[in-house]
């Protein structure tokens, strides 16, 4: 169905094709920001002195992929083939080397003091040649200042005298995917697996080269390519030799790979009668699997590992802790240089939601906090960025600043697990840049959130960055053209978080479009604007994603976090809403905070607006700092989130013609999909609040619909009322739904003004099947289509409430306007309602 659509999008392009759009030529976004694209004859002026040849020092894998990236860059944007030369300059040459090799041949240049996979790109005197150079103390330096020079030409900058030293915040910059090796990936939103596919790794691994490739671009240095949630195989001896070809693809690119684990595998496919960290078989049995692995993979990075959580078994079998069970594996991997990434992410899921004083919040640090400085120096502890998971809007977890003598890495998600899934825009280094700068007082100076993970603040060896990515088989990786930017913003923070999320988007941008400055700007602001909307149309004032938590964490589900012991709850009821955290009066979590941080989210006053359901719990008529009471912000906040993501769409068709047609019908698709889905996400949030509060809107908006027309109000043949489940997640509570092969209709007579109008017809598209759509005015077709998108849904409800626009349709009272539905296996051609309304034009 997949690439159905993509399919659809490409006929779309044809048929909508323009006379400009044939100046850009096409792209699905394979190539994400290292398009390579020629750049304006008016810029190739800047560039006319670049050396005609390139030559490389040493000959190393990694070396030469930096060699034959700067050929490819160069020939692609400035339409030269530059020369390769090997051990010395013939003449005036970009020269690639360690300090070492430049040395070598150049005893005059010395070395600047660089952190590892640091760079320099200047310019020296090379065997009597005025030479540029790109120089780092490691080979994985030189690559990734190759990729810092190919992005200043792509983005116009000048190259002149250069001398520019870069050097990463942290070691640990690392990518972990999701995949799973039946080739389904969790939380995966951009296709099947690129690693496995069907229990084995895929014979093909072209696009894991490309992978590895954009990842080196931003500087990630290491890749943990299967699921948290591991399948022990991936341990097996016979699966090795499998690694093993993934490792040899990474490894030109400089990125190491590593494997989550069970904690379990000693028993489970090692033979033991035990997992128990402190049984001496256990740690040998670690020892030697892991000398097996360093044997066939002598850069592999290290173990995940998930324990204790969502039913993953864990220490607590055996009433060990989880630094036991992190440095037995710890103590196998060091004398290779491989760590141990050991999640934070335990908490109890069966947590008894009646007792006010549980808070799962409170359990990373909990854990935690009580083992600082028992972990091995080469465990890191892997830490989700808020206390809960992934929420759209959550503090920064108070472990960061709990732990002194630990190693640290944050955890971020580029896969928009809760935000969207990558049907909605939301570039997430907005939020990123809040967390990563947000000071935890852990000391008594300054000790921001990435001056602790990367392990400044209290010295340690080692810490950093890991960012759940989940790439698939999709042509554009993520499924959303702009998503990528996620991808692109999470390497540059983890290069260096001192970045602005406004340069990260500027940057991105003109990779991904070009330097257009009309398309720049549009892209950029939509991009810079989009987290801050999502989060006004699903989740406001820190109550969290108000998403179904029980299942596909995608459309709304209010309650789906209460009366459970998931422990997500924003305990909401008829006269108010939000978790009292307090220490005062709450469960305590807020006691987590050094002093002066713990002060300001103890008091209702003191928290700012955007976190206030997090910490406290209010009565709807509370006022907030901005004057609001929180039952009007929500529902403000619900219709102005909506309303700018209609105007996505207006700006976005504002670059028709100057962004290829491809990319540009791609990204229209999302939009105008995702202008539909927030008026779901607005309308159940806000009735919802309506019923249980009994507040109106005094705007008069919530529950007052102009022009819509239910379904099951219409004439109906065939088609049957259903209720939905939950209510608010249909208009009305209901739709209509048809079991009738040969197909139902639902119709009315219009009873409007003559003139143009825009129609939108809400229907319901599952998974389970592909229902055809007529709409028709008297006896004139005027739209059809199949609902055969990917959403998460198997039945009718907020995942798959769909809107499909019809516009300038011109329209006399009188006129009947029939919508006609075939079913298709469980999908029984489900309609929420009509609406119409005079066309915008
Ligand atoms: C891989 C959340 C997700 C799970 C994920 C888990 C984790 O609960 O919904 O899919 O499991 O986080 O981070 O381990």
């Amino acid at each position: 169905m997949r690439h159905r659509s993509l399919h659809k999008a490409f006929l779309a392009a044809a048929l909508f094709g323009s006379m400009q759009a044939e100046s850009v030529r096409a792209e699905s976004g394979y190539e994400a920001w290292l398009r390579y694209a020629p750049v304006e004859q008016a810029a190739r002026e800047r560039y006319a002195s670049l050396p005609a040849s390139v030559v490389v020092l040493g000959d190393s894998a990694v070396l030469a992929a930096a060699q034959r990236e700067m050929i490819r860059g160069v020939q692609g944007m400035l339409g030269k083939t530059l020369r390769t030369d090997k051990g010395q300059p013939l003449g005036r040459s970009i020269v690639l080397g360690t300090f070492e090799s430049i040395h070598a041949v150049a005893p005059d240049f010395h070395a600047r003091d660089l952190r590892e996979d640091g760079f320099w790109l200047t310019t020296a005197e090379v065997q009597g040649l005025r030479c540029l150079v790109i120089a780092a103390p490691t080979e994985r330096g030189v690559l990734y200042g190759v990729f810092a020079f190919l992005s200043k030409i792509a983005r116009n900058e000048s190259i002149a005298a250069l001398d520019e030293v870069q050097q990463p915040y942290a070691p640990i910059r690392w990518a972990d995917q999701w995949d799973n090796l039946d080739g389904r990936i969790e939380r995966g939103y951009g296709g099947p697996s690129i690693f496995f596919d069907n229990g084995t790794v895929r014979a093909d691994l072209s696009r894991v080269a490309d992978y590895a490739r954009l990842l080196a671009s931003v500087g990630i240095n290491g890749c943990a390519i299967n699921n948290v949630n591991a399948d022990p195989r991936a341990l097996e001896d016979s699966f090795l030799p499998q690694l093993v070809r993934i490792a040899d693809v990474f490894r030109p690119w400089g990125v190491r790979i590593s494997l989550a684990v069970d904690l379990s595998s000693p028993q489970l496919i090692g033979g033991l009668d035990t997992f128990d960290p402190l049984d001496p078989r256990v740690g040998e049995w670690w020892r030697k699997k892991v000398d097996e692995i360093y044997q066939r993979i002598p850069d592999f990075g290290g173990f995940v590992v998930k324990a204790d959580s969502e039913g993953r078994m864990g220490p607590s079998t055996y009433g060990r802790t989880p630094a036991d069970a992190a440095n037995v594996i710890a103590q196998a991997l060091q004398p290779h240089g491989g760590v141990v990434f050991y999640r934070a992410f335990v908490y109890n899921h069966h947590l008894d939601w009646r007792e006010p004083k549980n808070d799962r919040a409170k359990a990373a640090y909990d854990n935690f906090h009580p083992l600082d400085g028992k972990f091995a120096d080469n465990v890191i502890l892997q830490i989700k960025y808020g206390p809960i998971d992934f929420q759209v809007r959550e503090p920064v977890s108070p472990l960061f600043g709990g732990l002194e003598k630990t190693n640290q890495a944050i955890e971020l998600q580029v896969t928009q697990e809760y935000t969207g899934q990558q049907r909605h825009l939301c570039f997430l280094p907005p939020m990123w840049k809040e967390m990563l700068d947000f000071d935890l007082h852990a000391a008594n100076y300054a000790t921001r959130v990435k001056d602790l993970v990367s392990g400044k603040t209290f010295h340690r060896p080692t810490g950093g960055f890991v960012g759940v990515v989940n790439v698939g088989m999709d042509a554009n990786w993520l499924g959303h053209p702009l998503a990528m930017a996620n991808l692109y913003g999470f390497g540059r923070l983890a290069w260096d978080p001192n970045l602005s999320a406004q340069t990260i988007a500027e940057e991105w941008t003109q990779l991904t479009f070009g330097n257009d400055p009309a398309v720049r700007r549009t892209i950029e602001d939509m991009q810079l604007a989009s987290w801050r909307i999502y989060e006004s149309y699903t989740g406001p004032l820190g109550a969290q994603t108000l998403t179904d938590i029980l299942g596909s964490h995608y459309g709304p589900g209010i309650e789906s976090s209460e009366n459970n012991g998931w422990g997500q709850w924003h305990r909401a009821d008829h006269q108010g809403i939000g978790m009292d955290r307090s220490v005062a009066t709450g469960t305590g979590y807020v006691g987590q905070y050094r002093a002066p941080v713990a002060k300001m989210f103890e008091s209702v006053e003191s928290t700012p607006d955007d976190l206030l359901l997090f910490f406290h719990h209010v009565p709807y008529t509370h006022g907030l700092h901005s004057g609001k009471t929180v039952i009007q912000y929500i529902y403000d906040s619900h219709y102005e989130g909506a309303e700018r993501v209609a105007d996505y769409v207006r700006k976005w068709k504002s670059l028709k013609g100057y962004v290829d047609e491809e990319r540009y019908a791609a990204v229209l698709a999302r939009l105008e999909y995702q202008a539909g889905h927030a008026i779901v996400w607005r309308d159940a949030i806000c009735n919802w609040f309506l019923r249980t509060s009994g507040i109106p809107d005094a705007k008069g908006r919530v529950g007052n619909y102009p022009g819509r027309i239910e379904a099951e109000a219409m004439h109906l043949r065939g088609y049957v009322p259903v209720d939905v489940v939950p209510w608010e997640n249909a208009s009305g509570g209901q739709a209509v739904e048809c079991s009738q092969r040969q197909g139902c209709s639902a119709s009315l007579q219009f009873a409007g003004a003559a003139g143009s109008y825009e129609i939108d017809v809400q229907y319901f598209d599952q998974n389970n099947g592909e229902s055809k759509f007529r709409i028709s005015v008297g006896d004139h077709l005027v739209d059809e289509w199949v609902a055969n998108d990917h959403l998460p849904a198997t039945k009718i409800g907020g995942d798959s409430s769909t809107r499909r626009r019809i516009t300038g349709l011109a329209l006399r009272p009188g006129d009947e306007i029939r919508i006609e539905g075939i079913p298709d296996r469980e999908e029984h051609a489900p309609l929420d309602y009509i609406e119409i309304r005079p066309s915008e034009e």
